[in-house]
């Protein structure tokens, strides 16, 4: 950093700030912000960087900056999202800011025609140009390639997955129905598996990889949809503010009266499983204005029905039954669907209540009458045997032979709501393994030459609370992370290698440990976590000192107490674990880890449902692979791992991603008030750091970050030097260049199109040239005559 030029320094709600070093100590600077004379701060070292002369310019590749740090990343990303530029490239890698409203003319028809067939980098960044560079790699290299967005909650993921979707399927699809399914399935699974939360209105509850598959002509035959944890507990219990999942309110707001009659369906207020959590508004014909005021005053809570202002229920069922149309299913279908949905609402409101008796066991309320025999006849079963399954459970006892006896222990109310909850959970989660198999159905192809696939799966997640979920959710971004880094450092290689570079020295710091930590056999978490599962009496407190235990001096982990947060320092060691991961420490609180890691219902419940009368009921639950396994182990209450689930899928989907080309989109999410033209700094640097993009520039920095193509340099700088030298083509016009300044050969490179710089070497070129061209321009000469 030189004298008297700006630099960034950390800035607390902007990230980063412009000011002036005016001291320099042993490991920290002083600095004089530019819009506040005379008011110096001290920033550590490693926090501030150098900016670009212009910090009003913007590049469409970061890439071609002279300084690439995250400061002057953020800085771009800043000013383009200014002027509705919400994308940006480093090197292939997008950036994809939320604008949180429609840019016009962004995605339309024109859009699509105009990036078709296009290297990326001719047009602005767009979705669509990293689309068509994975259809064109897929064609060229005859190999499928891959689309992996990433982001937190509410960055745009899903939005911008659909985009990648309907750009391939407009622009290189069949011209038959299949174009149009797999855009239209997306509405279906969204009724299913998305939901409002208090991050995003429609946030995806469930990862997935939707494939797009061609034929040898690059033609789209068909589609393939793969599902990753569907998140269970909000089938019972939301937060606060954040509702169930969109199906149910649907329903209730859309259904007609024939169906609503049918279903017992009546407002969402009357249902447990959807009035816990959100406040309640008005069910009056409010403005939404005046809905969202109602909102703020605790006396209105109670009242009404439930419904939120800002989603259109009723309208978003019928686009969903329009959509459920166009991918083909039937009436009968669309009923099936919907009585099991409408089953689980009137389960849900099944009460208990002690008997009194000496036995301790409980019983159905009285007013749970009606409610059972409603939901008995929506899921097909039989009144009593649900009552008995919801109340007892069945247990084999040794005592009396060696095959044991069957005894019904009473359960007690507590025991039954979760026994009630359990059964829930599980016709939900089978229904959505149904509604994404049905989807895949409608979509079928015989043979595929190739596959384009898109990820649209939760990003590293960090909360105040963090879970078995985040847990999960953070292990997958954790192998994700890898693959990341691995591929850009083989693309960054591969691009030096293309251009001649002869350069191979690309280094970046390895999170296998921390992958290890979670995944490995027997020492790994989720392993120390079955075996807990597997006792007889197993805890979480259990659990969580045994994980202590076996990694006691293990760098990526710690105990609560060390966190530094207070809310995590109170956590007993037995009721917490902190890991490091590649985006920042995150402190798990372990209850419940047992419970939620397993996915086996009770035997009683389980053959309840599967010897259902409902045909369709039977199915949902003949396809899970929930009934085999624990249909062996009678008496016991078996266990089914979900964590050692996803650690097959996660592996699964890494092979199938190893095995294609590779494409990444960094969604990033400008505020939390969810609003457009409101860019908070820090927040987004904190997204580009867990992102991975900040590392991504640190692995760049160990080779040659930024870059300029030779045409790109020559128009730059032709304006300094005599006309006779700006005749010669633009590469010998920049090698007689570097010649003449005598610049060390070890801080560039010219490859075939580009000169590639070392970090920062490219300022300080910029600097020679701007500084004195008359005696540049002598030197230049000089070097001219032996070079024509
Ligand atoms: P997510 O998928 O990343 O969150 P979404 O794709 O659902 O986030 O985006 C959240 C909301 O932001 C959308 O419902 C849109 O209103 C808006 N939005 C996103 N991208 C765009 C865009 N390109 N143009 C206009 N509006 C946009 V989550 O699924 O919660 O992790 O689990
Ligand atoms: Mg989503």
């Amino acid at each position: 950093m030189e004298d008297g030029k700006p630099v960034w320094a950390p800035h607390p709600a902007d990230g980063f700030q412009l000011g002036m070093i005016v001291d320099i100590g042993s490991d920290t600077l002083t600095i004089e912000p530019l819009n506040q004379k005379g008011k110096t701060f001290f920033a550590p070292m490693s926090q501030v960087f150098p900016a670009e002369d212009d910090v009003n310019k913007h590049v469409d590749d970061n890439c071609s900056l002279m300084y690439l740090n995250e400061a002057t990343l953020l800085n771009n990303v800043r000013v383009r999202y200014n002027k509705d530029h919400i994308y940006t490239y480093v090197a292939n890698i997008l950036i994809a800011v939320n604008p949180y409203c429609d840019i016009p003319k962004l995605y339309g028809p024109d859009a699509i025609k105009s990036y078709r067939g296009k290297s990326l980098g001719t047009l602005p960044p767009h979705v669509y140009a990293i689309a068509d560079k994975a259809y064109r790699d897929m064609k060229v290299l005859k190999m499928s390639q891959s689309i992996i967005v990433s982001g937190e909650s509410g960055a745009g993921k899903t939005e911008n997955t659909k985009f990648v979707l309907r750009y391939l399927t407009t622009t290189y699809g069949s011209g038959q129905d299949i174009d149009e399914r797999i855009v239209e399935a997306n509405p279906l699974l969204e009724a299913f598996g998305n939901a409002k939360t208090v991050r995003n209105n429609n946030s995806s509850r469930f990862g997935k990889f939707v494939e797009i598959h061609f034929n040898e002509k690059n033609a789209v035959v068909g589609g393939f949809v793969s599902h990753y944890l569907l998140e269970k507990s909000r089938i019972c219990m939301q937060s606060n503010d954040e509702r169930n999942y969109h199906i149910f309110y649907r329903l209730c707001a859309g259904a007609s009266e024939d169906i609503k009659k049918k279903l017992h369906l009546d407002s969402p207020d009357s249902f447990r499983y959807l009035n816990r959590g959100c406040t309640r508004y008005f069910a009056s014909k409010d403005s939404d204005k005046q809905i969202m005021q109602n909102r703020k005053s605790p006396e209105h809570v109670k009242v009404g029905a439930l419904k939120d202002p800002l989603l259109d229920d009723q309208g978003d069922f019928n686009r969903m039954c329009v959509a459920m149309k166009k991918i083909g299913l039937d009436d009968t279908e669309k009923l099936d669907l919907f009585r099991v949905v409408a089953g689980v609402l009137h389960l849900g409101n099944i009460d208990f209540e002690e008997t009194g008796s000496t036995s301790g066991g409980c019983v159905l309320k009285n007013q749970s009458g009606q409610t059972l025999e409603h939901c008995a006849d929506l899921l097909g079963l039989d009144q009593d045997d649900l009552r008995v399954s919801l109340t007892t459970r069945v247990m084999l006892t040794t005592a009396g032979g060696a095959k044991g006896t069957v005894i019904k222990v009473p359960l007690k109310v507590e025991q039954a709501n979760n026994a009630r909850d359990a059964l829930a959970k599980a016709v939900y989660s089978c229904l959505f393994d149904h509604v994404v198999k049905r989807v895949n159905q409608c979509f079928p192809f015989e043979t595929s030459s190739n596959f384009i696939g898109v990820l649209d799966i939760a990003g590293f997640e960090y909360f105040e609370h963090n879970s078995f979920e985040q847990f999960c959710i953070n292990y997958c971004n954790e192998k994700l992370q890898q693959f990341f880094n691995e591929r850009i450092l083989k693309e960054e290689q591969e691009l030096y290698q293309k251009e001649g570079l002869g350069v191979n020295e690309v280094h970046y710091i390895d999170n296998q440990d921390c992958i290890d930590l979670v995944e490995a056999k027997l020492v790994g978490i989720l392993d120390i976590l079955d075996e807990e599962n597997r006792l007889p009496q197993p805890s979480d407190q259990h659990f969580t000192l045994a994980v202590h235990n076996k990694h006691k001096d293990h760098f990526r982990l710690t105990v609560p107490r060390k966190s530094k947060l207070t809310i995590h320092r109170n956590l007993r060691d037995d009721e917490g674990f902190i890991v490091r991961h590649f985006a920042g420490a995150v402190c798990y609180e372990t209850t419940r880890f047992v419970e939620k890691n397993n996915d086996a219902l009770h035997m009683s419940l389980e053959s309840l449902v599967c010897e259902s009368k409902d045909k369709f009921v039977r199915q949902l639950f003949e396809n899970s692979n929930t009934t085999k396994d624990s249909k062996q182990k009678a008496g016991k209450l078996s266990f089914i791992s979900v964590g050692n689930k996803f650690k097959t899928q996660l592996n699964l989907l890494l092979e199938k991603l190893c095995s294609t080309g590779s494409s990444f989109i960094r969604c990033v999410k400008p505020n939390l008030k969810m609003v457009s033209h409101r860019f908070e700094g820090a927040l987004i640097l904190s997204q580009l750091q867990c992102s991975g993009m900040v590392s991504v520039l640190d692995l760049m920095q160990g080779g040659f970050p930024s870059r300029a193509p030779f045409h790109e340099l020559y128009n730059m700088y032709k304006q300094y030097l005599p006309d006779k030298l700006t005749r010669l083509n633009p590469r010998l016009f920049c090698k007689a260049l570097f010649k003449a300044l005598g610049l060390n050969d070890n801080d560039f490179k010219f490859g075939l199109t580009k000169v590639f710089f070392r970090p920062g070497k490219f300022a300080e070129f910029d600097q020679i040239m701007k500084s004195d061209p008359d005696h540049l321009a002598e030197l230049v000469m000089k070097v001219n005559k032996w070079l024509v």
